[in-house]
């Protein structure tokens, strides 16, 4: 489990995905690649990132490690396996095309267990509702990086309650222009200033409902 963890730390994706291969095929259990391997691994990186000790180049290295090292370990886990952390819906708001930080928080999502669909850039308001609607996340997740588009993280909330379904998950919204009184305005739960912090937050509001 420490060499799977180094090699995450290193952000050394091809030395990650062969040691995890070489694990998988003397016989590891996958859950506990994931569970004890790669999870600590990637807390580890959150960690790192939020006290300043690495930047995000590096992160995304780690990440890209961690996103390759699940591709491999992802068919080999049972589907009780994954997503116990829970299920979540990420995409970019209409009209905005960032993509660089929503895969940073769904990449970080995915290192802490849940199980992410990603649905992309420029997504209109009703594709975030039918994605709620298909795969019923606990968490759906909205960035955005224009002013400009920000408003439309409040319509998403209002069609989610439309739908008679906004009570059903919690919804985190992120981005360089939005704030905790933005998130507090448009009903959001919860607020991310970054992507190290929003699993954190997020665990903290579950536990808090709990
Ligand atoms: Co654009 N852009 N851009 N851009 N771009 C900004 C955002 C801008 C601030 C630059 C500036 O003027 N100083 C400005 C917005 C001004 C405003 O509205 N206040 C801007 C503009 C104006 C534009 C265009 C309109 C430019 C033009 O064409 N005239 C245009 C709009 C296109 C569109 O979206 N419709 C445009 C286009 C582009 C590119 C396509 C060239 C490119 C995007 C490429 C891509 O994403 N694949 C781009 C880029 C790269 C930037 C900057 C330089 C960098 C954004 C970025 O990726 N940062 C940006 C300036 C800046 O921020 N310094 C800028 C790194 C990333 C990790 O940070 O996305 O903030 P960020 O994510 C953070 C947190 O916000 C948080 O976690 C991340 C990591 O900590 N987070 C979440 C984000 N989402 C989250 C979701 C969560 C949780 C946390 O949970 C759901």
């Amino acid at each position: 489990m420490g060499k799977i963890s180094d090699a995450l730390t290193k952000g050394n994706v091809d030395e990650l995905k062969e040691v995890v291969q070489q694990a998988l095929d003397n016989d590891a259990v996958p859950a506990d690649l994931l569970n004890k391997g790669l999870l600590p691994g990637m807390e580890a990186v959150g960690q790192k990132w939020k006290n300043g000790e690495m930047f995000m180049p590096e992160v995304l290295r780690c990440a890209k490690a961690m996103s390759g090292a699940m591709d491999i370990l992802r068919p080999r886990l049972a589907k009780e396996d994954l997503g116990s952390a829970g299920k979540m819906v990420i995409g970019t708001v209409s009209g905005d095309l960032h993509d660089i930080g929503k895969d940073l928080a769904a990449m970080m999502f995915e290192g802490a267990g849940y199980e992410v669909v990603n649905i992309g850039i420029d997504q209109p308001n009703e594709k975030f509702v039918e994605a709620a609607k298909e795969h019923k996340p606990t968490l759906l997740g909205m960035s955005a990086l224009l002013t400009t588009t920000m408003p439309r993280m409040g319509e998403v909330i209002n069609s989610l309650k439309e739908a008679g379904i906004r009570d059903q998950m919690a919804v985190i919204i992120g981005g360089a222009p939005v704030t905790q009184e933005f998130a507090e305005e448009i009903g959001a739960d919860i607020y991310a200033p970054n992507a190290g912090s929003a699993v954190d937050l997020a665990r903290e509001y579950f536990e808090s409902k709990a």
